[in-house]
């Protein structure tokens, strides 16, 4: 199975940590083709305009080969809602989690999606739960 894990970068990085434990958990049912976005090391900013143009393509290359897309939407990202809908507009299975504890509400764009499985957590087991659930309902 191909996994595509969808996380904040420019949207800030203070779940990078938790981003890292998710993508160890998945790699038990797949290959995760976007680990680097649970490097804490990862700094982004510097890329030029056509450095940008290679980030999307190749992620979008990688996004419609997924069989999957599990993102972690707690940090607001433009790039993972991006992602979100072009998963859905490809019929790409999305799982989202999101942790209300931080004090957030996800968008109503993406909670109200009939096409995206929403799941909040409060505790990683939880949402690594959501997740063994979600794979075996899509696998
Ligand atoms: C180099 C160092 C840090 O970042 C870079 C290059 N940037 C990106 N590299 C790979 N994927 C990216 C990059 N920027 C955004 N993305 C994709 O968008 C990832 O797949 C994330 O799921 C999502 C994050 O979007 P933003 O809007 O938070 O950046």
């Amino acid at each position: 199975m191909k996994i595509y894990f969808s996380g904040s970068i420019r949207g800030g990085r203070e779940d990078a940590e938790i981003y890292a434990r998710l993508i160890a958990y998945l790699k038990q049912y797949g290959s995760v083709l976007t680990e680097h976005v649970g490097n804490s090391q990862l700094t982004p900013g510097g890329e030029d305009r056509f450095s940008k143009r290679a980030i999307h393509d190749r992620d979008l290359d990688w996004l419609l080969e997924a069989d999957v897309v599990v993102a972690e939407a707690t940090v607001p990202s433009l790039g993972v809602g991006y992602e979100i809908g072009r998963a859905v507009e490809n019929g790409v299975p999305v799982l989202c989690l999101f942790r209300p504890s931080a004090g957030r509400q996800l968008s109503a764009m993406i909670a109200g999606s009939p096409n995206v499985f929403c799941v909040d957590y409060s505790t990683e087991e939880e949402a690594c739960q959501a997740i063994a659930r979600f794979l075996k309902k899509v696998k």
